[in-house]
Parts: structure tokens; C-alpha cells; sequence
């Protein structure tokens, strides 16, 4: 596989991943794309060539303009501020800016983390202190604040930080992860985000590869 210099976006894309998180933002932000499916059953994602661009063999992955972009929150970072015009990133000088790199950053160094050890039923990690996540509860708290007031991150606003933690948070309640289905303000904080046609369409864009 080459690094093309297109402006249409390769999305290497297995909908049963967390590739349909940036599923979701392509078609937020109306980006061109063009989806290369990915079976993990046939190995696909760990050919020399897919490795060539993702060395850690695993989606989802995105090459845009020449350059290859790993990671759902970097890549969903990336399309906020390369097609600005969609408003799902807040300016380099708008002091909200803080707030929306703060909760990016937080989905993936600490929500993540504390979601994987708590579903795959590891011990706690232990000290604390050290631990960036410190407890799963803390994290569950942590997120309450995010939306408070609400109704999205940044306030009256949706943006790409709704993209990126609100998965994350509808990815972690299909696993049961505790403390979040049945809690109302996140039960009304994801069927308010999956209520946008951006995401439907990226379900049944899935639904009907
Ligand atoms: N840190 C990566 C994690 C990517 C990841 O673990 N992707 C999984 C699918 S959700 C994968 O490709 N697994 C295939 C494998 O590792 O063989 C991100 O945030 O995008």
C-alpha cells in the first residue's frame, strides 16, 4: 500500500471497531472518503503493507494528503481542524479550545484505560497516585462534570469531543460497563448525540457494506 497524496480520505474500516467512531466524523465533517474494508479474520490488518502504514496493525487508520493518521482520537482531532468549516473544533484562540483538548485527552489516557481494566476484570491498579486514571469511579465522576451543564461538552455546542468521549461512552454501555447505562444524564447524553444524522448515516452506511 502507497501513501497517496489525495484529497479524498483512505479509511481503512472494519465496522466492528473503532473505526466506526471515525465513521461517524467523516461523515460528520463531509469529508470525501473512500472506505477499504478490513477483515481482521483474513489477517488483512497485518500484511507488511498495512504495517508499512500502521505499524501497530490495528484500525482504524486514515491517510489523507500524503499522511497517515492512527489513533480514533488523533484522527478525529485531525478532520475537526482540517475541515474546519464543518465547526466541530473550537479556534486556536477560542479558550474553549482548552476544554475540548482537555476531554479528547481524557477519553483516551484515562476513560479508555479505566474501561479495559474494569470490563477485562483486572485487579485496580494500584497506587493511584500513579495510576492516570486513577479509579474507575473517579473517571464515572469525572465525566459527570464534563457535562455539566450540558447538553454537549463545550455546552450548547456539539463538537468533535462529543464524537470521540460520546462513543466512548455508547461503546463502553454495549459492553455493560457499569455505572453508565441506566445513569439518566449519560443515557440522555448518547440518544441525544446517536439522534444526529451524521451518525445514523454512518450505521447504515455499515449496515449496508
Ligand atoms: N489506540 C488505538 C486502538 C486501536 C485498536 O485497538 N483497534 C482494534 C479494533 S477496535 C484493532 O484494530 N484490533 C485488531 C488487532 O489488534 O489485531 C485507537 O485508539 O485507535
Amino acid at each position: 500500500m502507497t501513501v497517496e497524496d489525495s484529497e479524498t480520505i483512505l479509511f481503512y474500516h472494519n465496522p466492528r471497531s473503532r473505526a466506526q467512531m471515525v465513521h461517524w466524523m467523516l461523515e460528520e465533517v463531509g469529508a470525501p472518503y473512500e472506505i477499504l474494508p478490513i477483515e481482521f479474520g483474513q489477517g488483512e490488518h497485518k500484511t507488511p503493507e498495512f504495517l508499512a502504514l500502521n505499524p501497530m496493525g490495528k484500525l482504524p487508520t486514515i491517510v489523507h494528503r500524503g499522511t497517515v493518521v492512527t489513533e480514533t482520537g488523533a484522527i478525529i482531532a485531525y478532520l475537526a481542524d482540517a475541515f474546519r468549516e464543518a465547526g466541530l473544533a473550537p479556534a486556536l484562540d477560542d479558550p474553549r479550545r482548552g476544554t475540548w483538548l482537555r476531554w479528547m485527552f481524557f477519553a483516551g489516557t484515562c476513560f479508555e484505560p479505566a474501561l479495559l481494566d474494569t470490563m477485562l476484570k483486572r485487579p485496580p491498579a494500584e497506587p493511584k497516585t500513579i495510576v492516570g486514571y486513577g479509579s474507575y469511579e473517579d473517571v464515572l465522576k469525572a465525566l459527570e462534570t464534563m457535562l455539566d451543564p450540558g447538553p454537549y461538552i463545550l455546552g450548547e455546542e456539539f463538537s468533535a469531543a462529543d464524537v470521540y468521549v460520546g462513543a466512548e461512552i455508547s461503546w463502553a454501555m454495549s459492553f455493560g460497563a457499569p455505572g453508565l447505562k441506566g445513569n439518566p444524564l449519560f443515557d440522555a447524553y448518547v440518544a441525544r448525540i446517536t439522534d444526529r444524522p451524521a451518525y445514523r448515516r454512518s450505521i447504515g452506511a455499515d449496515a449496508a457494506a
